[in-house]
């Protein structure tokens, strides 16, 4: 009999596992590490053809993480950490891929992965406690819990303009890029979009291009990196007191043990003090210039100052003043997120490019041989689109999550992502989410996020089988009360006052609510632990045989 395409039922299943996990990036394989380690029969699911989410999809010319690798990596294995070696201080997309494929291998994990495979439906069960997900090939496969992995940045957004299947040339979006080596050499290329994949691949693909069109919509603010060699003598030394730096990584605020926590207003400083305190956070480079001063994100002259010293910095790089008019943001600085570069400003220096401003005249059409604005045509051999994510949501919405009675994750987030602890959605049982909205994810070093997230699931699920428990939900009022807490700390900051994809700003129809926790991450693990300890405070247990922890 074959299934229904628009359902799914427990009775035709063929195969039953303890643990469905939807993703196979940093999340998923962390989290099918730890419960393969309690012993439970686990099934991956990943729509590559190979592990590392975003950084198998993200593969685009100049992709590079920003938060440093001897931070941006797993801490769950001693040996891992000490043997691995990167090369930089802020590694490469390839590197990244080499690093999650290395430790795929080493613990042995692909075999538990069905790649090219997408999920679709996943539909919970409540007489039986039980999930069955259905995906793109097909398959049927139940499971008691489902694990979303999706990630928070890999749903792309292309923006819906006329004519895109009309185009002749190459089309790209930077969060689809294909495997194989793409060649710009003599092309004239455009390119969509400056946010911080935009800002990585405009440099590189300058030097390539005979022409480079970049069409920006807003300016943004980005530090140089100042990426570099990793100095072995760092790396020594860090690798020596590894411990110590990922406990401060756990317990600060945004998961980055390198990450000093202000302690001074911009107001309690000299004018002297404040500029050099700016001009040190340049000359370092990277992404932690808001934390010069405590009151940055919170006070809209204190950002007023901080906005500016950047302002002037990029006034002094970029030698065309109608150009480095353009290319100064008018936005409060941090409330979209920072972006790092390496000689994005300086690009624009370059006689092989061009910047058009698509805010005074848009993008109207693409057509067979370039792209027209408001008021001019540009011929185009390739065209790229750096247009970001449908972020926190869009992954986990792409799938039809539903109850068999009838409740589904679509209805209930119609007004925006309501989650307790980013962890589960009530109404919603037995699904849990790694870095969901809620959760510190995108606010932080997102592995000290995802490793914390799947630390604490595995915990919990190890502690609902041996207290007999099949089925675990988040209660209505504890999500509320989350939820309220969520805002309530969003809103002591100047972040929900940015037009950007935290609040959903980016997606147009997005409901706006600013998604992420911004408490931080230590507060956040101490929160998500004390529940734990307090029997699951907040969360519905319920089973054949419920009993004292
Ligand atoms: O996406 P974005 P991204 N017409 O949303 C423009 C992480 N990341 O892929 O600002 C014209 O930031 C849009 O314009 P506007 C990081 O967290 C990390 O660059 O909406 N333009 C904007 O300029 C980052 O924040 C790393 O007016 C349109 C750009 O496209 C997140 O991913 C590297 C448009 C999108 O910027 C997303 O970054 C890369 C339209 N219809 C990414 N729609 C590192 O670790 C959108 N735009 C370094």
């Amino acid at each position: 009999m074959s299934p229904n395409p628009d359902t799914v039922s427990a009775a035709t299943l063929p195969t039953q596992y303890d643990v469905i996990v939807v993703g196979a990036g940093f999340a998923g394989l962390y989290m099918l590490y730890r419960l393969l380690n309690l012993g439970m029969n686990v099934k991956v699911f990943e729509a590559g053809t190979g592990v590392g989410g975003t950084w198998f999809w993200n593969r685009y010319p100049g992709a590079r993480c920003d938060v440093e690798s001897l931070e941006y990596s797993y801490s769950f294995s001693g040996e891992l950490q000490q043997e691995w070696k990167w090369t930089e201080k802020y590694a490469t997309q390839p590197e990244i891929l080499r690093y999650i494929n290395h430790v795929a291998e080493r613990f042995d994990l692909k075999q538990r992965v069905q790649f090219e495979t997408r999920i679709v439906v996943a539909e919970f069960d409540k007489n039986a406690n039980l999930w069955t997900v259905k995906t793109d090939k097909g398959d049927l496969v139940s499971a008691r819990y489902c694990i979303m992995a999706t990630g928070c940045l890999s749903t792309a957004s292309m923006p819906k303009v006329p004519g895109l299947d009309r185009f002749e040339g190459k089309t790209y979006h930077t969060g689809l890029w294909p495997s194989e080596a793409v060649d710009f050499s003599g092309l004239r290329v455009g390119v969509v979009g400056t946010g911080s994949s935009g800002i990585q691949l405009i440099p590189e693909v300058a030097q390539q291009a005979a022409h480079l069109h970049v069409f920006q919509r807003t300016a943004n603010y980005s530090l140089p990196a100042r990426n570099a060699p990793l100095d072995p003598d760092y790396e020594r030394r860090t690798k020596m007191r590894y411990a110590q730096l990922r406990k401060a990584a756990r317990e600060s605020p945004s998961g980055v043990a390198g990450f000093t926590v202000p302690d001074k207003s911009v107001f309690e400083v000299s004018p002297q003090e404040r500029a050099q305190t700016f001009e040190q956070r340049w000359e370092a480079g990277g992404i932690g210039f808001t934390r010069a001063f405590n009151d940055v994100l919170l006070n809209k002259e204190a950002n007023a100052i901080a906005a500016d010293f950047v302002r002037r910095k990029i006034r002094a790089i970029v030698r065309s003043p109608e150009v480095a008019d353009l290319l100064t943001p008018a936005y409060m600085i941090g409330t979209k997120r920072l972006c790092a570069d390496t000689r994005y400003f300086d690009t624009y220096n370059r006689d092989n490019v061009t910047l058009v401003d698509i805010k005074r005249a848009p993008i109207v059409e693409i057509t067979e041989t370039g792209l027209r604005t408001a008021d001019a045509h540009y011929e185009l051999d390739a065209l790229v689109f750096a247009t970001g994510f449908d972020a926190m949501t869009g992954a986990l919405l792409r799938i039809d999550i539903r109850t068999k009675d009838g409740v589904s994750l679509r209805n209930l987030w119609d007004h925006g992502p309501r989650t307790y602890l980013g962890l589960m959605t009530a109404g919603i049982p037995n699904l849990f989410m790694i870095t969901g909205p809620g959760s510190p994810s995108v606010l932080s070093n997102v592995i000290t996020s995802i490793e914390q997230h799947v630390d604490w699931i595995a915990g919990c699920l190890a502690d609902l089988v041996r207290r007999g428990v099949t089925r675990i939900e988040a209660e209505q009022k504890a999500q509320d009360d989350w939820v309220a807490h969520v805002n309530e700390v969003a809103d002591r900051t100047l972040l929900p006052q940015g037009a950007s994809w935290y609040i959903g700003a980016n997606i147009p129809g997005k409901p706006r609510v600013f998604m992420p926790y911004i408490g931080g991450v230590g507060v956040y693990r101490k929160k998500c632990d004390e529940v734990a300890q307090s029997g699951y405070g907040g969360f519905a247990l319920s089973g054949a045989a419920v009993v004292a922890a």
